[in-house]
């Protein structure tokens, strides 16, 4: 309840007659509930109520921590929604659903909620860390699991195929997004989802995967070669296994995303792969696989004990191929944990 006081206090200090929250993570963040067809937590600045869809009334009511009511059709809704003439809500809710706060419901005046949402979700509780903790530990079996399952000729899909049966075996929902397996030229690319290509000798194979674990996410990669690297492969390894280790090492309360971006991306431009670089040095992970801060140049938010993020450099060169590796880390009182931990070193 803590939770909904402090959007309580925002709505009280804007004047505003309630926030109405309808995104997915928001919802389970506020109520522990997570209906499929979702629903909208209505807050005022002294009550709360969790208003599902009929037919998710039950499932609701069992894991609500916010009383829950039910609505038959979405007249129903507006209706229940047309005591109140200003509301704050979400940047992500859609614009067909404002137009309809707009003409049925009557309310006209809207802020947005995010800066506030975010304050809250960007430092993880003991309990979510532990989530985010077990979800990692699940990641570390399934890239176990590749790393074994690896070898010349495979597909990439089959790989990725394994890895999503280890995860659901150890208890997660699923993965935290689509498996990227990017072998040979392919490791260029950033964001390879597993294809149907084979796997060949002497190719870098970029394995990046996360879990989904009771809601939260994880996010590591690797970089193998299948057989045995050539000069130019160990080298781009090395750059990005020194930064990758040094942002480990060195992040920690007090200093900036940016800072930190700063020391991974200092590393890289040292060894004169600035330029194939090409995206940022992290991201927060928690409830969404991509959420505050971005560790990047863009971002100066402060960093603070139990806030969590990745570590992820890479080095890309289009036609040869790519490295990256990732931890997800915890920022500690003293520095930062690793909470994925599979081996590090060239395999
Ligand atoms: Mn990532």
């Amino acid at each position: 309840m803590q939770r909904i006081k402090r959007i309580q206090e925002f709505i009280s200090e804007k004047e505003f007659d309630a926030a109405l929250i309808t995104r997915k993570e928001n919802l389970f963040y506020f109520t522990g509930s997570a209906p499929v067809l979702g629903g909208y937590l209505l807050i005022t600045p002294d009550d709360a109520v969790f208003i599902v869809p009929e037919l998710e009334y039950e499932e609701a009511k069992g894991t609500s921590s916010v009383p829950v009511e039910k609505f038959k059709t979405s007249a129903e809704l507006f209706e229940r929604l047309r005591n109140y003439s200003s509301m704050a809500l979400e940047g992500k809710t859609s614009f067909g659903f404002v137009s309809s706060l707009k003409e049925k419901a009557g309310i006209k005046k809207f802020e947005a909620i995010d800066d506030v949402i975010k304050e809250l979700r960007i430092v993880k509780t003991p309990g979510e860390i532990e989530l985010i903790e077990a979800a990692c530990g699940i990641a570390d079996m399934a890239m176990m699991a590749a790393l074994e399952d690896i070898s010349e000729g495979k597909r990439e899909r089959e790989i990725a195929a394994r890895m999503e049966y280890v995860m659901k075996m150890n208890g997660a929902e699923k993965p935290a997004f689509d498996t990227i397996i990017a072998s040979g030229w392919r490791s260029a690319l950033p964001h390879g989802v597993a294809s149907d290509k084979r796997i060949e000798r002497g190719e870098l194979v970029v394995i990046d995967e996360g879990a989904l674990y009771r809601h939260y996410n994880s996010d590591t990669t690797r970089t193998i070669v299948v057989g045995s690297p050539n000069k130019k492969q160990k080298d781009i390894y090395e750059a990005v296994l020194e930064a990758q280790k040094k942002g480990v090492r060195e992040a920690g309360p007090g200093m900036t995303a940016k800072e930190l971006d700063t020391i991974v991306r200092n590393v890289i431009k040292e060894y004169g792969y600035g330029e194939n670089f090409i995206h940022s040095t992290g991201h927060g992970v928690g409830l969404e696989i991509h959420e505050w801060p971005r560790v990047s140049q863009q971002d100066d938010t402060v960093l603070k004990p139990g806030m969590v993020v990745t570590i992820e450099p890479g080095i890309y060169i289009p036609k040869f191929g790519g490295v990256r590796i990732e931890d997800t880390i915890v920022i500690t009182k003293s520095g930062a944990r690793r909470l994925t931990k599979t081996e590090r070193e060239l395999i």
